[in-house]
């Protein structure tokens, strides 16, 4: 634990010894395409398949009125959230480019895209609604006729007296801040594929997925079958980032399908699919408000949060916007706010969780109006954090809002330290000297602080098993895509166990083989599987040390544990190895009093509250005079997730998310056009950052522990994607602001720049 090993997944990865969706072979599968809506808002008159039904290797057609009218359920509830799940298939009505139809199976997938292109809609095009603006204005058209409004759920968070931080200011600072809509690019979409045992009523599903468990739970809720007739595998995953938490519409098909075809069914999501259909995130409209005093000091938060939802809620409901609202106050000392958000239904599609899943939209909108303070007060924007700060004995900080129904308490940090460790790393004080000895050059800095919230509960399991062998069986209910979770889980055990990490063998993602598990998302593996593998390593070592105990007649004081064995204290040639102890522990074999055979554990570690990881980034940019496009001369990241598992490992997921979240800063935008049909449907339309795009990322720590497990680990697979955009859009203003540019919104490319600075 704590070593600076590399990755166990990676060899079988790199030789292409993996198994993904797309590898499955399953005797007699039949391949899936989808019939999708070409309209963003259209009435469906009829559904033609006679054309279909005649291609050539087609089995089979099928719509809802085929398969029945199931809706996606709401898995993480919330009291505000409004009945507007997406159906499985169209129920009479399309409400946003590329939702799903009809579902045509064929002896080959070639065979099913041209039966699904043979499928015959005619519609009737209803005036679409383009924009969580125009949703919620009164003339729009209601989406769904049930709610009478375009609103998938609306409430408030109050926290402390608003009014009086108000009333006690000196000034009220203001910005309105967008995000736009763009979302995770995993190299392997989404894919499906299922086979039903008719003889046995029993269905395995196979799915591209960041939560088996939960597939499982909602597949039972649908097909009406017990979860034990279920067994879902999310094989190798190839990246996630939020967009495979989710049940999607084609997991219960797949699934209906293969039940009714009596044949194994299988479906890989193509990569215009993946842009038109698979989670799209963070569109959300910010407007904020600071009361602060004329020394920097902030004395309360309002803001009002417009959601862009798209056309319908998921299984994560509307928790994204919860979490944006329960983030805004983000590491500031004050207790007073007040918050009112809006989830509106667009024709787009439907919203939900990308890498931070509400949080970064929250570090955005704050961070961006602390910058406002500096200006408006003269102030260094790095003083007015620093003055603001929680300090380190103020820890456990309860803030007062809520996320996923657990209370949100800060339980340990120390943001000034990040911060003043940031400067260092990214040479704020050099950077500000060249800025005054340069001011030809478009150059600036920007700052960009975050807390995050890491490890939701409720729990995780472990399952840990000696093999007479020696060697160690980790069965973990997290769902790793990526992350590098099975060498960390692998090297916790080994450290209680004194072996080396290669000896644990890490399953996960089958739920065959644990009933109970989670999954993968909210940086949350960390901190719940691992403290669950560390509790079952912990229970492992001490059956082990009575077992030897009894077997090498001495009292369990006298022994010593070391390297996968243990011996008497003094008398090394007296050992037991614990391979010999899985032998000994069989059935039948002559054991302690009492003591159940196996040497085995399983644990379920427990998190009623979150940890909270901390981190302040530090961007330097020079906006190119010619050609306005952005360059970012210095990326410094700080970063406090606790006690590192491994440092290989944390420091390329900051890597990878701070490359995300300059994707968002600077490139990244899913296109809708004023009538809601959608632009960006292929990688030539989505610009993506690659490596040419992405600087040098200076990474360092900080390490508060959490007092809340006993590893005192926080997560952190989100944190590099928290603060790019804000860190960044502060740069950019920072550098633009003689030029009377202000950025209020993302992704900052030349053409919008070019706007801003005619206007400026
Ligand atoms: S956006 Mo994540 O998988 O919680």
């Amino acid at each position: 634990m704590g070593a600076a090993m590399r990755r166990l997944e990676d060899p079988r990865l790199l030789r292409g010894q993996a198994t993904f969706i797309e590898d499955l072979e399953l005797p007699r599968q039949l391949h899936v395409a989808f019939a999708r809506g070409e309209y963003p808002h259209a009435r469906l008159r009829t559904i033609r398949v006679a054309d279909a039904l005649q291609v050539a290797g087609v089995v089979s057609v099928a719509t809802a009125y085929d398969l029945g009218a199931r809706r996606i359920p709401a898995v993480v509830p919330h009291p505000a959230l409004r009945p507007c799940g997406q159906p499985i298939l169209a129920d009479g009505a399309v409400r946003y480019v590329g939702e799903p139809i009809a579902v045509v199976a064929a002896e080959t997938r070639a065979t099913a895209e041209d039966g699904a292109a043979a499928v015959q809609v005619d519609y009737e095009p209803l005036q679409p609604v383009p924009s969580a603006e125009a949703a919620v204005e009164f003339s729009a058209p209601v989406l769904h006729q049930q709610l009478g409004d375009n609103l998938a759920g609306s409430f408030d968070v109050r926290v402390g007296d608003p009014e009086g931080a108000f009333a006690a200011a000196d000034r009220v600072v203001r910005g309105r801040f967008y995000v736009q809509r763009y979302s995770g690019m995993p190299l392997e979409a989404r894919g499906v594929a299922a086979v039903w045992d008719a003889g046995r009523n029993r269905l395995t599903l196979w799915t591209s997925t960041q939560w088996p468990h939960t597939v499982r739970e909602a597949l039972a809720k649908l097909l009406e079958l017990p979860e034990q007739a279920i067994r879902v595998i999310a094989p190798d995953v190839g990246g996630g980032f939020g967009i495979k938490q989710d049940v999607y519409p084609e997991e219960v098909v797949i699934a209906l399908l293969a039940r009714r075809l009596g044949r194994p069914v299988k479906w890989v999501e193509s990569r215009r699919e993946h842009l038109c259909t698979a989670v799209h995130a963070r569109e959300q409209w910010h407007d904020m408000q600071l009361a602060v005093r004329n020394d920097g000091t902030i004395l309360g938060m309002r803001a009002d949060v417009l959601s862009d939802q798209g056309a319908y809620t998921r299984s994560l409901g509307i928790l994204c916007p919860s979490l944006t609202a329960a983030g805004l106050p983000g590491p500031y000392r004050f207790h007073n706010y007040q918050c009112h958000v809006r989830v509106a239904l667009t024709n787009k599609a439907p919203a939900a969780a990308y890498r931070g899943a509400g949080q970064p939209e929250a570090v955005f909108a704050t961070e961006r109006v602390v910058d406002r303070v500096a200006q408006e007060l003269g102030l260094d924007p790095a003083d007015v954090r620093r003055r603001n700060f929680i300090s380190p004995e103020e820890f456990p900080w309860e803030v007062g809002t809520e996320s996923a129904q657990t209370p949100v308490v800060y339980d340990s940090g120390n943001y000034a330290e990040g911060l003043d460790r940031v400067l260092d790393l990214g040479h704020y004080a050099d950077w500000r000297k060249r800025q005054k000895a340069e001011p030809e050059r478009w150059l600036g800095i920007g700052l960009g602080a975050y807390v995050m919230l890491t490890g939701l509960g409720p729990h995780e399991s472990s399952l840990l098993r000696v093999d007479p062998s020696g060697e160690l069986l980790l069965v973990t209910g997290a769902s790793p895509h990526g992350q590098g979770t099975a060498t960390a889980l692998a090297q916790i055990v080994a450290s209680q166990l004194d072996i080396a990490p290669s000896a644990v063998t890490v399953l996960h993602g089958d739920t065959d083989a644990i009933p109970f598990g989670v999954g993968t998302y909210a940086s949350r593996n960390a901190v719940v599987a691992g403290n669950a593998a560390h509790a079952a390593a912990r229970a492992v070592r001490a059956k082990a040390f009575a077992l030897a105990a009894h077997l090498l007649e001495v009292e369990q004081a006298d022994l010593e544990l070391s390297e996968g064995g243990i011996h008497v204290r003094g008398a090394p040639h007296r050992r037991i190895t614990l391979g010999q102890l899985s032998a000994a522990a069989a059935p039948g074999k002559p054991l302690p009093e009492g003591m159940p055979p196996g040497l085995e554990a399983t644990h379920y570690f427990l998190a009623p509250r979150a940890t909270f990881a901390s981190g302040v980034h530090l961007a330097v940019v020079e906006v190119d005079r010619e050609t306005l496009a952005v360059r970012i001369l210095e990326y410094a990241v700080v970063s406090d997730a606790g006690p590192l598992i491994n440092p290989v490992i944390v420091d390329g997921q900051i890597v990878g998310g701070v490359a995300q979240g300059i994707g968002g800063a600077l490139y990244e935008e899913l296109t809708y056009d004023e009538q809601a049909n959608f632009l960006s449907q292929s990688l030539m339309d989505y610009c993506m950052p690659s490596a040419g795009q992405i600087p040098p990322i200076a990474v360092a720590h900080v390490y508060t522990p959490s007092p809340l497990n006993p590893l005192g680990v926080k997560g952190l697979g989100e944190g590099g994607a928290m603060a790019p955009p804000a860190a960044i859009a502060n740069a950019v203003e920072d550098a633009l602001h003689s030029a009377g540019v202000r950025i209020d919104r993302t992704p900052l490319t030349p053409t919008r720049l070019a706007a801003l600075l005619r206007r400026g």
